[in-house]
């Protein structure tokens, strides 16, 4: 059996971290086989058509249960790609930690719902792979703001920058100001075989919604929490409870 994912060449990964450090995200294009992707897609719409045409999300790997979303998280290939691009992005090799998985599958009113949240990740790097995306109306676009901060070095201040952004009023003007074109956002329609890379924990983001007819999914591949050693952080939350995103 074919690799899930190629070895990359130094160029490629050189290009992706020069497009994530300059316009907000780095692309390794046709890299998801075709086939491979099919049954993760079946997977989803099984996932959507029990929740009633509802949005689900499957966060954490014991609870994805998918071969290709599995097999990616291990793959060789894709995991020493993630640790050279935070290396070339950083300047130091990252922490040998496992991804933190999510999938998430838009659909139905809730979906809605789910979109146009502004956040910053708690993970360094995020690697995110497009399964369904809607090729007519709405197409669920990604919405970046990149690089609008440093990774944090204290936890406390990073904690600062969530709360200035998680909060209704700065909600609501991020997307006023989204949805009237002054935000000057980067979109990055996204195509299904491609993964797209970001510096998660470091720009603003969210999705755009898709119409409520129409399915739009996608996984997530979090890659190295700055604050994983964090006592405050650890105090705050309760040693039990994973970061959301
Ligand atoms: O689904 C997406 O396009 C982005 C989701 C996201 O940013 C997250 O789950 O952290
Ligand atoms: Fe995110």
């Amino acid at each position: 059996m074919d690799a899930v994912f190629p070895s990359l060449s130094e160029r490629d990964l050189a290009r992706i971290v020069d497009d994530m450090n300059q316009r907000g995200y780095g692309v390794a294009e046709g890299c998801i086989d075709a086939d491979a992707m099919a049954a993760t897609r079946s997977f989803v719409l099984k996932a959507i058509e029990q929740s009633n045409g509802e949005y689900v999300v499957f966060a954490g790997r014991e609870n994805i249960a998918d071969g290709l979303l599995a097999s990616l998280a291990d793959a060789p290939e894709f995991v020493s790609a993630c640790r050279a691009i935070y290396a070339k992005g950083m300047g130091h090799a990252g922490p040998d930690t496992p991804f933190y998985q999510v999938l998430r599958c838009l659909a139905g009113k809730r979906g809605e719902r789910e979109s146009y949240i502004f956040h910053y990740d708690s993970f360094v790097l995020t690697a995110l792979m497009p399964i369904v995306i809607p090729t007519e109306g709405q197409a669920g676009d990604l919405v970046m703001l990149p690089n609008t901060r440093p990774v944090r070095g204290s936890y406390a201040v990073n904690l600062v920058d969530k709360l200035l952004l998680d909060n209704r009023l700065t909600q609501r003007s991020l997307r006023a100001r989204l949805e009237d074109g002054r935000l000057g956002a980067t979109k990055v329609r996204m195509t299904p075989g491609n993964i797209y890379f970001f510096w998660g924990c470091r720009s603003i983001h969210c999705n755009e919604p898709c119409d409520a007819d129409k399915i739009r999914a996608t996984a997530l591949f979090h890659y190295a929490d700055p604050h994983a050693a964090s006592l405050l952080r650890r105090l705050l939350r309760g040693d039990r409870s994973k970061p959301k995103r």
